[in-house]
């Protein structure tokens, strides 16, 4: 397949209205960042998420998405965090080292936090397949598919939240 893995479907009735998201984009690979950022304002609008809810910050690369995720997860300004990042085996030297840090800190900080972190960080062979999970409305978009993850997640932990 070479537009990659469809996202799941969002659950019936999911609605993110009230929720604060915060987002981390790494600035390496910033063309498809920019396109997953799009997809994320996308899937959070079709939320009903209102864009002042939204935190953004940036770090530089993929290897410090899960610090910003912890940053914003302490900081109890957000119910969940979208980490986006790309990183593209052809075009770096050491894709297995960055490519597996992220993933691997951010679900620690999802487990040691108890706030939600959706995975928007493409691992590809090369641009075209991080093109073709970056796309328009419409198509396939792994940013988008990434919001829809935070407001199910974020509404999972608030049912199920001590008082
Ligand atoms: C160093 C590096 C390389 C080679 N490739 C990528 C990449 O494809 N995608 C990405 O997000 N970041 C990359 N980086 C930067 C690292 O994530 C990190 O920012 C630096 O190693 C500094 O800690």
């Amino acid at each position: 397949m070479t537009t990659g893995d469809q996202g799941a479907a969002a659950p019936e009735g999911l609605d993110g209205r009230g929720l604060r998201i915060g987002v981390v984009r790494a600035r390496w690979n910033g063309p498809i960042i920019d396109r997953l950022a799009q997809g994320v304002g996308r899937g959070l609008a079709g939320l009903g998420v209102d864009p002042g809810d939204v935190v953004d910050v940036t770090v530089p690369g993929s290897f410090e998405v899960p610090m910003g995720a912890r940053i914003l997860a302490h900081s109890g300004e957000v119910d969940a965090v979208i980490c986006l990042g790309c990183v593209i085996r052809g075009e770096t030297s050491h894709y297995d080292l960055v490519a597996g840090e992220a993933a691997a800190g951010i679900q620690e900080v999802q487990l040691g936090t108890g706030v939600p972190v959706a995975f928007g960080i493409l691992t590809t062979e090369n641009e075209a397949q991080a093109l073709a999970r970056s796309e328009g409305p419409g198509g396939h978009n792994v940013g988008e598919d990434a919001a829809i993850v935070a407001v199910e997640m974020a509404r999972l932990a608030q049912a199920h939240r001590r008082t």
